[in-house]
């Protein structure tokens, strides 16, 4: 059999991209073929409903295809042994309908449950509140100054020049200070997070801390908080193919001890109430007059 000179292109051209494409993943060293290890508070119930939906579907399945092995060789065709035909049986009709019922529903409930404890309970009074803003292709940070408040972010201001959608004016604003692909946490204190975009979704994803959301364009997110329970460093990965740089959007993250932390952020010049937010701002007053 001979092939194509198009088929023999592609043959060697595709094993070649993926080739490529693997190579600039950062390979994961410790748990390869399980979990990623949980650094979040929130993980571990995300973890306990993972293992026991495993659990159940893993006994089904072992039993569904035993059961079906063995009526496939028990009641298979031979010379002289007529088929038998079933009709099904009531009984173990309604008793395999209703079990799972009750299964997905307790399932159900408690996902709920452990869903409005992660996005709908209120963060702590004390947590530190973090910006991130995607953007093709990187991740900009705001952090509070000694303040410990970040400047309002408004998704309608959210722009090219003002990722962050602040207003110049702020106060609360004066003493932020700003980190691009470069995120600090300190352990064992709560992050309230403001997601936004910038010009596409992106998501904000970190498999350690069994945390994902969506940040789309023209909103701000500020229900997710997280609190890390080990210091280590991980890897701030966008989660939606967001154009042609999606691949290298990555950013540095790390959950250091609070004095580390603290030193970070001492080291940090606050935000020059930001040159290009008070261009824009000026861009817009000559635009007004
Ligand atoms: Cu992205």
């Amino acid at each position: 059999m001979r092939f194509s000179t198009r088929t023999r292109f592609w043959a060697v051209l595709l094993p070649l991209v993926f080739v490529h494409q693997a190579l600039q993943a950062e390979i994961r060293e410790t748990s390869v073929w399980w979990l990623p290890r949980n650094v979040n508070m929130f993980g571990h119930e995300i973890d306990f409903i993972f293992y026991v939906i495993l659990g159940l579907t893993g006994v089904t399945s072992v039993a569904v295809f035993s059961v079906m092995i063995y009526f496939l060789v028990k009641y298979r065709a031979r010379p002289g042994v007529p088929a038998i035909h079933s009709h099904g049986n009531n009984t173990l009709e309604v008793v395999w309908t209703t079990i799972p019922v009750f299964i997905f529903l307790a399932l159900a409930i408690y996902g709920n449950e452990q869903w409005t404890q992660m996005r709908l309970r209120q963060p702590p009074a004390d947590a530190i509140p973090v910006a991130v803003v995607g953007e093709q292709f990187g991740w900009n940070v705001r952090y509070p100054g000694p303040d410990g408040k970040l400047a309002t972010m408004v998704a309608s201001k959210v722009g090219k020049e003002n990722p962050f959608g602040v207003d110049p004016a702020d106060p609360a604003g004066a003493d932020d200070f700003t980190t691009y692909n470069e995120v600090v946490f300190p352990v064992d204190r709560p992050i309230r997070l403001y997601l936004g975009s910038k010009d596409v979704i992106h998501a904000f994803y970190v498999p350690e801390f069994r945390l994902y959301q969506d940040m789309v364009p023209g909103r701000v997110y500020d229900f997710v908080w997280l609190k890390a329970e080990a210091t280590g460093n991980f890897q701030l990965a966008c989660n939606q193919l967001c154009g042609q740089g999606h691949y290298k959007m990555f950013g540095k993250l790390s959950v250091v001890p609070v004095a580390e932390y603290e030193a970070w952020a001492k080291g940090k010049a606050p935000v020059k109430v930001s040159a290009q937010e008070t261009k824009t701002t000026a861009q817009v007053t000559v635009a007004e007059r």
